[in-house]
């Protein structure tokens, strides 16, 4: 009695009821996770990467930040393989590109030893994206590609749980400097999510439930670091020109 036609399916979303399952055979889906899933392993990449440098900024953690960035070189594998899958060559040039501001002030706190802004950017904003992204992909995504995210998405919020207790601890002295990286930060990540949100919408991903689960993994974590709601609302109103 059934039919593997995917376009039939409808699956369970958590945030919205029904979500329809894309073709994922068709050109137009492929060509959009062609950039999607580039997106996704350069943002493993630069993530593993950044774990790595961080450790030269606490050496001390070194050895756990090496585990993280272990982790993340498996994520990489895990995306490569669901492009694979189906047929499709990952556009890594346009994801170098999408990654470059955000590197580029990556790269620029490491040189000044800026731990908390090199926190902030990679385990804070980045993860919470990724988490997002995931959370949003999974019930829309093909059923390889499905199980890979399941796995990974648990490591995300191990990485976003490092860097929130590591701020945490340290949060009278890194206060500050959150506030500024978040106020040069957080605008990138928010023109990171509208170039992404056409090709999303391909792979049936609305861009609205992107920014909402993203602000809910943020401020939350913002909470627990130690940030009142005035000082979160303050903070996103700062960086967005609200
Ligand atoms: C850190 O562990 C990983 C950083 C990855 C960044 C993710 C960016 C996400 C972009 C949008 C979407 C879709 C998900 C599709 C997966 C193939
Ligand atoms: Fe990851
Ligand atoms: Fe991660």
């Amino acid at each position: 009695m059934s039919t593997l036609d995917s376009t039939a399916v409808a699956v369970l979303d958590n945030q919205q009821g029904l979500a329809e399952l894309p073709d994922f055979t068709t050109d137009a889906y492929k060509d959009a996770y062609s950039r999607i899933n580039a997106i996704v392993i350069e943002g493993e990449q630069e993530a593993h990467d950044n774990y790595l440098s961080l450790g030269t900024l606490i050496p001390d953690q070194a050895e756990e930040l090496a585990r993280l960035a272990k982790m993340e070189m498996k994520h990489m594998k895990g995306f490569t393989a669901c492009a694979k899958n189906l047929g499709v060559v990952a556009d890594m040039p346009f994801a170098h590109e999408f990654f470059a501001p955000l590197h580029g002030n990556f790269q620029s706190a490491l040189k000044e030893g800026k731990v908390v802004t090199c926190l902030l950017i990679q385990a804070l904003l980045i993860e919470a994206f990724a988490i997002s992204a995931y959370h949003i992909y999974i019930p829309v995504a093909d059923p390889f590609a499905r199980k890979i995210t399941e796995g990974v998405v648990k490591d995300e919020y191990t990485h976003l749980n490092y860097g929130q207790e590591w701020l945490k601890a340290n949060f009278e002295a890194s206060r500050d400097e959150l506030m500024e990286a978040n106020k040069a930060n957080l605008p990138l990540i928010r023109s990171m999510l509208e170039q992404v949100a056409t090709d999303a919408s391909v792979l049936h991903m609305e861009k609205e439930d992107l920014i909402e689960d993203f602000l809910i993994a943020y401020q939350e974590a913002l909470n627990e670091i130690g940030f009142t709601s005035r000082d979160i609302a303050r903070m996103a109103a700062a960086a967005l020109a609200i």
